[in-house]
């Protein structure tokens, strides 16, 4: 890590010293009770006789048994499943043209952060490979309090109006009959709300590609979603969307994987997050802002206050202003990431939030739910969420109150503590709301500006390379084929018609339905019981942009195979290309471990002892990013009798991954089903390298170098449409 200058190390370690207080460790120490009394036997109970009744006496024994049957709190009520880091953003240059922010102004400033990433719709234990959105949450502890930017790894979002969401939220959850299924929508509740719900249809054809199944919550985008205002010293204001561009690009996996690393290896994205820290891989994403001054507010295809819709970067370019590290991982999960409270409404001078209508009605429920999920007014106490400047108001009391407020005096205006805590000027950083000229009816209405609910959706499917859409007609056609009731199969391919034709055709023929001639009426439930239907049907206007590059995975960083993990299937009697592979991976910064018949060391062809990391009955291809088969007849002979080595290789190929083998290691690729394919490729006269295959008579550094080029391409999806093979 570059060294740290005396500021930046200063500002980074306030919140760790800010933690300090209220970190323990026990090494070293004698065992007490909560009242700090050392604790002779924590092996047996009080009792009358050593074979008689247990004292209610007991008072160490009641003690720990009230702690332990307490010890749960309610998980989120969305979000529940989460994984979190801590870690400093630093701007690359003043924002000051823009915004006053404290934390946007020094490019030597280090801010500390701690950021949650989440899925939505399953438990606290569910999975992390579900299909669903990834929430991305960053808590910024900014010398001028803390500045949350709560926002999801897609950057739209399901409904307009945040009076829908307990809706919403109801439909993707587990079913309240029999509580099926766990963190999946395949379901008919969401697919029945989806399909009266024609603003969900854009954030749906994002849920349902590749972006909702990351292969790593270190390679996937950030969103804050709403457009947010920054305003500056002299008080001018400007509309502002954010952005987390990660650096190692964004990937995913395919499903059939996700579906099973679920089983292998459920904590997946949990343990990856982990262990990248550990080994001192930081994860990195830049923050990316897109400014719209105040008078080119109405420019645009649509409204910068509807949350389902985005600015297209060809419209208005994404500038890279900071970067944001992780590099320490949480002491206690509970502690920290269970109880880091996280709200759009913990806002800093220099930003302010817009009218959008999803964003209001979320300025409401974060604090409230806390409030049931913690306990108490007093979460902001708790040491993940305290703030590194001090808190000084009138506020008092209330369950688990840690603060000793001295003095009389709790209220203001006073004279008898002499005014104090004072109000802040400006100047002094008081925080002021952005004066905005509202002049209005009251009503309980929807904007027609909001109304086109499927001209960015089909932007977006626009967008997609051919693989990319051939993955969200499969995942619309696994989700509507999990649902019970044609009715709504039906409903929703009649809103796939005003996305795409082709589209809901071939989903329409994968679920054996017909496409209907006309979308289901009504297309928009989304009205009051007095309104008149006709009047909220949904409108087409033409965007500024047919396709938008950015919006395609295709077209992500791919220079890269740091963190990427590498298996080297090998046992007894490989060869001496091993080593020499594993060097030159570890060298561009790959993970390689080798795989094995059994756990333990076997020998090479050479004479050195090789330590099997894993071995196949607690492995599996689908946690790996590639595989290299080395030679030595002996190691091959004995891995074609492993049908767990053949299954390896199969899945491997399946899921697109680069696959490498030199030797006697290439006869274990032909053993495969997905041998019987690279060699017919081969014989028509192709080049395997563009299936991402490598393959050598014996090792080379070229072998490795090509090798490493096929894993930073992630994955070679042509494979899928020109070879399927079961696995
Ligand atoms: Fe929300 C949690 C993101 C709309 C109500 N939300 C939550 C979290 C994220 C988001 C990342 C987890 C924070 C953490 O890690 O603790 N939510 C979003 C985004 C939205 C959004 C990007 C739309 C753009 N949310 C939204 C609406 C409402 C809520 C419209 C209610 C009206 N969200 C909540 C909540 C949660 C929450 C119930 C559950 C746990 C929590 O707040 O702390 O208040």
């Amino acid at each position: 890590m570059p060294k740290n200058t005396p500021k930046q190390k200063a500002t980074i370690d306030k919140k760790i010293e800010n933690l300090a207080p209220h970190t323990e460790d026990g090494t070293g120490q004698f065992m007490t009770t909560d009242q700090g009394l050392k604790i002779n036997d924590d092996q047996n109970s009080l009792k009358a006789g050593e074979r008689g009744g247990t004292l209610l006496e007991d008072f160490i024994l009641r003690e720990k048994i009230t702690h332990f049957d307490h010890e749960r709190i309610p998980e989120r009520i969305v979000h529940a499943r989460g994984s979190a880091a801590h870690g400093y953003f630093q701007v690359y240059e003043s924002m000051a043209k823009y915004t006053k922010a404290g934390f946007l102004q020094d490019p030597s400033v280090k801010t500390p952060v701690f950021v949650r990433f989440s899925t939505v719709a399953g438990f606290r234990g569910s999975g992390d490979l579900a299909r669903d959105v990834r929430g991305f949450a960053v808590k910024f502890y900014t010398d001028e309090g803390n500045y949350d930017l709560v926002g999801n790894n897609i950057p739209v979002f399901f409904i307009q109006d945040a009076i829908k969401f307990p809706d919403l939220i109801h439909a993707v959850k587990p079913e309240p009959h029999n509580e099926i299924p766990q963190a999946a929508s395949a379901h008919d509740t969401f697919w029945d709300f989806v399909s009266l719900m024609p603003e969900s249809m854009h954030m749906i054809m994002w849920a349902m590609s590749d972006r909702a199944i990351p292969r790593s919550l270190r390679m996937m985008e950030g969103f804050g979603i709403h457009t947010f205002r920054f305003i500056n010293e002299q008080g001018k204001g400007c509309f502002v969307k954010f952005h987390w561009k990660p650096l190692l690009g964004v990937h995913s996996v395919t499903w059939d994987e996700a579906l099973k690393i679920n089983g292998k290896d459920p904590d997946f994205h949990r343990r990856d997050l982990h262990d990248a820290i550990d080994n001192g891989d930081y994860p990195e994403w830049e923050m990316g802002v897109q400014i719209v001054q105040e008078k080119d507010e109405h420019k645009f295809a649509f409204d910068l206050l509807d949350p389902t819709k985005l600015i297209p970067e060809e419209e208005v370019p994404v500038m890279r202003i900071g970067k944001m590290t992780l590099n320490r991982n949480p002491d206690n999960f509970f502690a920290e990431t269970e109880q880091v409270a996280f709200h759009p409404g913990h806002l800093v001078p220099g930003i302010d939030f817009t009218n959008d209508p999803l964003l209001q009605g979320r300025l409401f429920s974060y604090t409230d739910t806390q409030l049931s999920r913690l306990g108490s007014p007093n979460f902001h106490e708790i040491p993940i969420n305290r703030s590194i400047n001090t808190v000084h108001n009138n506020q008092r009391d209330g369950h688990m109150r840690q603060q000793i407020n001295k003095g009389k005096v709790a209220y203001n205006p006073n004279s008898l503590g002499g005014g104090c805590p004072f109000q802040a000027k400006m100047a002094d950083g008081g925080f002021t709301s952005y004066v905005e000229r509202i002049d209005a009816k009251k009503v309980r209405a929807r904007s027609k500006s909001f109304f086109d609910h499927f001209s960015q959706a089909r932007l977006f499917y626009m967008s997609q390379s051919k693989p990319e859409q051939n993955h969200i007609v499969d995942a619309l056609s696994f989700e509507l084929g999990h649902c019970d009731t044609e009715a709504i199969r039906v409903r929703v391919v009649g809103m796939l018609t005003q996305i795409d034709g082709g589209l809901a055709a071939r989903v329409a023929d994968n679920l054996g339905i017909k496409v209907p001639a006309k979308p289901e009426q009504p297309m928009n439930l989304s009205f009051g019981a007095d309104a008149k239907p006709k009047d909220f049907q949904p409108v087409f206007v033409q965007q500024a942009v047919e396709k938008s590059a950015a919006l395609s995975m295709a077209n992500t960083v791919k220079n890269t195979i740091k963190t990427r993990q590498v298996a080297i299937l090998a046992t007894n009697g490989t060869d001496d290309s091993l080593m020499k592979m594993k060097t030159a991976l570890e060298a561009k910064g790959a993970m390689v471990k080798v795989v094995s018949l059994k756990l333990g060391t076997f020998a090479t062809t050479d004479n050195k002892q090789i330590k099997a990391d894993q071995a196949f009955f607690g492995s599996s291809s689908v946690l790996f990013d590639a595989v290299y088969v080395p030679g030595g007849a002996k190691s091959i002979d004995a891995l074609k009798n492993e049908p767990n080595a053949i299954l390896f290789i199969n899945e491997a190929y399946r899921h697109c991954k680069a696959i490498a083998a030199v030797a006697e290691g290439t006869d274990l690729l032909s053993t495969t089903y997905a041998g019987e394919k690279i060699n017919s490729y081969q014989n028509d006269g192709n080049d395997l390298a563009t299936l991402g295959i490598i393959t050598g008579k014996s090792y080379k550094p070229e072998i490795a170098a090509a090798f490493v080029d096929a894993i930073a391409q992630h994955r070679f999806w042509q494979r899928e449409e020109l070879s399927k093979i079961p696995a």
